[in-house]
């Protein structure tokens, strides 16, 4: 018989047979985190337990189908004020999981959903974990993410599990597995479909009970134990992995390279000292600069996942059939990431039958692409790609609640579409867009029902690019807005809406950063210094770079829309067209301001300095590169927030590091403006404007904050 239920509101157990089932359910919470409270009700529930002689194993489980834990409550620590304070909060997790550890009864965790951070430390200091193959079970350690490191035992408690290769490589990179890639690698020792979580966690906590040891191969075979399992091989392990931290964080995030310390520290040192340490570096890291602009990311980005993206605006509608005008590169790319992201049944066209055979093979492309890397199986594969069908006619298009165009960028072109699809569908469906420059209100005008017309400016490419800007014109109506805006995020993007006005929000202020490399380059700058300063900022690549991967020809139609709209301020970078002229648009074809060869970017070509007529002979000192790189573009941002281009801060700064990638640590633009404060850039940008003339001329916003001692962000 059952004994009733028990316990604090969060956790929750009943005895079967000598099993106690606990559960954890944070109500009022989307997610289970263990908070200080919940931390209180574990100790309590497995002191309880322990002295229970009824009890002779645990099974614990999640009360949230979709969540297991999703780690330390993170509201939490961001109130830490002090290194001495974050790590006790480390210290005292550990504690809790030395009890968890060290219960005199054998632990089963059942997993299923969302096992992160000081969830998955949780199951580690279980003594067998189960996990079920639902959709939503990923597991792994995110905490350097978030500017930490895993500091509830973590970093002794998965080396040991795994192997240091592998608990390195899922904790440096802040990575989380679904379950079978977690069952391939050790970190849970079953894996089962979800209606049997619960009776095989149950009976494998009961054979526990019985004597039965779960065994575990050390994972990595031969090499493994050569790597892993002796000093030297482990040394050679940790001086690679720190190389290539080096390489990668390029000295900005402190948090990996303190992982690595702990997890190096704890199996040089035993456990305990290595709990120790992970407590200390925990601490210093959870008050650094980095970590609270990396947890502000988090919380900003997931308060957008709740925005409709226009006030009072009606519950979007549900879009179960897409509607693709234009089988290219950027509607190939769209096709096949909503398949592969929102299961929707995409109908493409195109002027001839070639031409979408060939978007649907590229979009199809998308979905092989997930089956080699396992993130699809071979079933789920061959359902998707049977989602996807094409023609030369909108045959089928009155069904799709959503068309997409993305046809040449030339408006008559992309009204003319605009025209045959109201022809061809009914009031209702909505027509979106995806147009990188030509304002939405333009392309309207030519609508019988304007309403239902609005921009989705996806990035190429676009399976891989994070960001969507969704714009709505003057005539825009709400439920449109919604529709767009959550389509955009079932198919996995960051949504932001934006005013229509020319070059949205991205390419508006990466214009200044953009043009500025011409002006360098004039001056004898390099373009590896150019993109070398860039790169030591904090981008992933520099702005010569960033010009090559767009492609010089879309780079050079986005200028000449910025010139005509905003005047001499945004004058383009005059040897872009000289470097289109000869045929040379970057890395799609091969040439551009580098050379690529193999898919690979292979160097400075420096025939494109003999192209633009100029000759690098030092240029302007590196940091004040950088100065004019950085600041004509925050310049930019400050005017356009100004002009209500985002709708917010916050909008602003998750458009520009998920759109090309502004540092994450410096929290975006407005956060850097606000860090550097505005009386010095202003003072800043009127010295770079009197010697280099009205380009850099502080804004108003920018004036404005200075003279009132104000920031964007409260
Ligand atoms: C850690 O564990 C440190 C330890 O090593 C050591 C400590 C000593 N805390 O994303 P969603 C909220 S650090 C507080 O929309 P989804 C989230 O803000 C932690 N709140 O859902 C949102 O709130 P609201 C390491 C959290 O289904 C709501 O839950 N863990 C936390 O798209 C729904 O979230 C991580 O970094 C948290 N830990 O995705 C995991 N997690 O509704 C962070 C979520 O008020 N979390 N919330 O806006 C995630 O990655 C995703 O939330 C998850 C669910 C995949 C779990």
């Amino acid at each position: 018989m059952p004994s009733p239920s028990r316990g604090a509101p969060a956790l929750t157990w009943e005895v079967q047979d000598g099993i106690a089932i606990v559960v954890l359910d944070c109500k009022d919470q989307p997610v289970n985190t263990i908070s200080r409270a919940v931390k209180d009700e574990f100790r309590a529930c497995f002191e309880t337990l322990a002295n229970d002689a009824s009890v002779q194993a645990m099974a614990f489980f999640s009360g949230k189908p979709e969540n297991f834990i999703a780690g330390a409550d993170i509201e939490e620590f961001v109130k830490l004020t002090s290194a001495a304070e974050a790590e006790r909060l480390s210290a005292d997790g550990q504690d809790m999981l030395d009890q968890v550890a060290r219960f005199p009864k054998p632990v089963a965790a059942g997993i299923q959903g969302a096992c992160l951070g000081g969830g998955f430390e949780f199951a580690l200091a279980c003594r067998y974990r189960v996990a079920s193959d639902h959709p939503k079970t990923q597991i792994g350690l995110p905490e350097i993410q978030l500017g930490i490191l895993p500091g509830a035992g973590g970093c002794q408690r998965l080396p040991r599990l795994v192997g240091a290769r592998a608990a390195l490589d899922m904790i440096l990179a802040g990575k989380a597995e679904r379950a079978e890639k977690a069952f391939r690698l050790g970190m849970v020792d079953e894996l089962v479909p979800p209606p049997i979580l619960r009776s095989i966690t149950i009976a494998a906590a009961r054979r526990m009970a019985g004597g039965w040891r779960p065994k575990r191969r050390r994972p990595g075979g031969f090499i493994g134990w050569l790597l892993d399992g002796n000093p030297l091989g482990r040394m050679l392990v940790f001086r690679a992995a720190r190389k290539q931290l080096e390489d990668k964080t390029g000295g900005h995030y402190p948090a990996p390279f303190a992982a690595l310390e702990a997890v190096e520290y704890g199996l040089r040192h035993g456990m305990l000292e290595g709990f120790k340490r992970e407590a200390q570096l925990f601490g210093q890291l959870a008050v650094t600069d980095v970590s609270r602009k990396l947890v502000q990311i988090f919380f900003a980005t997931n308060a957008l996942k709740k925005d409709r993206g226009v006030d009072g605006a009606p519950a979007p509608v549900a879009v179960q059939r897409l509607g693709i005008v234009g089988s290219g590169f950027m509607g190939s790319g769209i096709a096949g990431t909503a398949v592969a992201q929102a299961t929707v049944d995409v109908r493409m066209k195109d002027s001839e039958l070639v031409r979408v055979a060939g978007g649907l093979r590229a979009a199809r492309d998308i979905l092989d692409d997930r089956l080699k890397r396992r993130r699809i199986t071979k079933y789920e594969h061959a359902r998707l790609v049977a989602l996807l069908s094409g023609g030369a006619s909108y045959a089928g298009f009155w069904r799709a609640e959503l068309t997409i165009e993305a046809v040449f960028e030339e408006i008559a072109v992309k009204q003319q579409v605009l025209r045959e699809f109201e022809a061809a569908t009914p009031d209702g469906a909505v027509f979106a867009s995806n147009t990188s420059t030509i304002p939405i209100t333009s392309i309207a005008a030519a609508a019988r029902v304007p309403e239902r017309v609005i921009g989705m400016h996806f990035f190429s490419p676009v399976a891989k690019m994070p960001l969507l800007e969704v714009i709505p014109g003057e005539r825009t109506a709400p439920g449109v807005v919604s529709t767009a805006v959550a389509f955009g995020r079932r198919m996995g993007k960051t949504v932001i809406v934006v005013k229509d006005s020319p070059g949205f929000w991205v390419n508006r202020i990466l214009a200044p950063y953009a043009n500025e490399i011409g002006h360098l380059l004039a001056e004898g700058a390099s373009i590896e210094t150019i993109d070398g300063m860039a790169v030591r900022f904090g981008f992933p690549v520099g702005p010569v770079t960033l010009l090559d991967e767009v492609g010089l020809d879309v780079a050079e139609k986005v200028a000449h829309v910025m010139l005509a709209a905003y005047g001499d301020r945004l004058q383009p970078t005059a040897g872009v067209a000289a470097l289109v002229k000869a045929g040379r648009l970057g890395r799609k074809s091969g040439r551009g301001f580098y050379q690529y060869s193999g898919g690979k970017k292979r160097g400075v070509d420096s025939s494109a300095y003999e192209l633009l007529g100029v000759h690098p002979n030092g240029g302007p000192r590196p940091a004040e590169v950088l100065q004019r790189l950085v600041l004509g573009l925050l310049n930019e941002a400050a005017r356009a927030v100004g002009e209500g281009v985002v709708r917010s801060p916050r909008d602003g700064d998750i458009g520009a590091i998920f759109g090309f990638g502004f540092p994450p640590f410096r929290g975006g633009p407005l956060r850097h403006a606000d860090d550097l404060g505005a009386a010095r850039l202003v003072a800043d940008l009127e010295r770079l404007a009197e010697r280099l003339g009205p380009r850099f001329a502080p804004c108003e916003v920018l004036q404005d904050l200075a003279r009132r001692n104000a920031k964007f962000y409260p």
